[in-house]
Parts: structure tokens; C-alpha cells; sequence
């Protein structure tokens, strides 16, 4: 569980992120395909793609970015009351996507580096922890309602 005051760094500094909201999101979705390419495979729409610069330049990429961080966003600013958010999310990541929870883990480390770069005036120590746990408790109520649709993630 996060305090009121965690919950306040992590929709303090996300205010920021959404200011370049599209853009953040690919370029998360770049680095992570990057540094983890077994990720890449479970893009149907991505896996083609042979480098940076190919993703870089792909309108559908930075689409999917923006996606990625509109539902992120809508998680966070539940401030843990999320669980009618993740139900949809969680059946189509268990059922459909298959993403396993290491890529959550995989993800929520690039998402805080990303950040931490573009913002380093505004997400100090206590920032980037306080996003740490709010990442952590997504990825552990992911991880349960995997369970309930008989995904071991
Ligand atoms: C699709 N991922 C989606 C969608 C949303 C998210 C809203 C579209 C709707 C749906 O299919 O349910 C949301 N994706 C997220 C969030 C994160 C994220 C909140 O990455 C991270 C905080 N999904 C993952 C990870 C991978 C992933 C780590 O969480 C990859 C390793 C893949 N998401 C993935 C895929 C699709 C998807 C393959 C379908 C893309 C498409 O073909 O349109």
C-alpha cells in the first residue's frame, strides 16, 4: 500500500509524462524491445521490425505507446483502487498476449529509467521509489488475476 503522499509523487511527476504522453510511451516501447528482444516476439504488428531507427520512425509504434501510457495512467490516478481497470487488461495480457510478469518487471524498471532521464529536476529518490511501488502493486494484482484466468504468468 502507498501513503497519500507516495501516491502524490507518482500523479505529481506522471502530470509531467503526460505533457509528452505519445512520445515517452514509444520510446519505453523501443528500450524495451531493445534490451529484452524475446519481448519483440509477442508483437505480431512489431516483430518484423530489424532496428531502432525502423522503430524510431513507426507511426504504430508511438500509437502503441500512447496506448500503453493512457491505460497506465488511468491505473495510477486509481491510486490502488484499480481492480475494475486491470480485470479487461489482465484477460487479455493472460488469455491473448500471454505476457509473462518478468516483462511487467522488464517494463516497470525501463518506465522508472526513462523518466528518471527526462525529469531528473523532478523525480528525486522518494519520486522514483514511490513510482516503484505503485508499478510493484500493478504488477502484483496483475499477477492474481492471471491466476483467476488460469495464466501462471
Ligand atoms: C496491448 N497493452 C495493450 C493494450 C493496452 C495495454 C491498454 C490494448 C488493449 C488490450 O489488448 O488489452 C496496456 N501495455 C499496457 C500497459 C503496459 C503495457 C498498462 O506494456 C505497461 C505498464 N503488454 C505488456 C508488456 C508487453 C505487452 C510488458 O504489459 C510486452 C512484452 C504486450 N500489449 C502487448 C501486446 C498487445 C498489447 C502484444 C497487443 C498489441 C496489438 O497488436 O495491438
Amino acid at each position: 500500500e502507498l501513503s497519500d503522499q507516495e501516491w502524490k509523487h507518482v500523479l505529481d511527476i506522471w502530470t509531467k509524462v503526460e505533457s509528452k504522453l505519445p512520445e515517452h510511451g514509444h520510446e519505453v516501447i523501443i528500450r524495451l524491445l531493445q534490451e529484452h528482444p524475446e519481448t519483440q516476439e509477442r508483437f505480431e504488428k512489431f516483430k518484423h521490425m530489424k532496428t531502432a531507427d525502423e522503430m524510431k520512425s513507426s507511426e504504430k509504434m508511438k500509437q502503441h505507446g500512447n496506448t500503453v501510457f493512457t491505460a497506465l495512467g488511468n491505473i495510477l490516478k486509481q491510486k490502488g483502487n484499480h481492480a475494475e481497470v486491470l480485470k479487461p487488461l489482465a484477460k487479455s495480457h493472460a488469455l491473448e498476449h500471454k505476457i509473462p510478469v518478468k516483462y511487467l518487471e522488464f517494463i516497470s524498471e525501463i518506465i522508472v529509467k526513462v523518466i528518471a532521464e527526462k525529469y531528473p529536476a523532478d523525480f528525486g529518490a522518494d519520486s522514483q521509489a514511490a513510482m516503484r511501488k505503485a508499478l510493484e502493486l500493478f504488477r502484483n494484482d496483475m499477477a492474481s488475476k492471471y491466476k483467476e484466468f488460469g495464466y501462471q504468468g
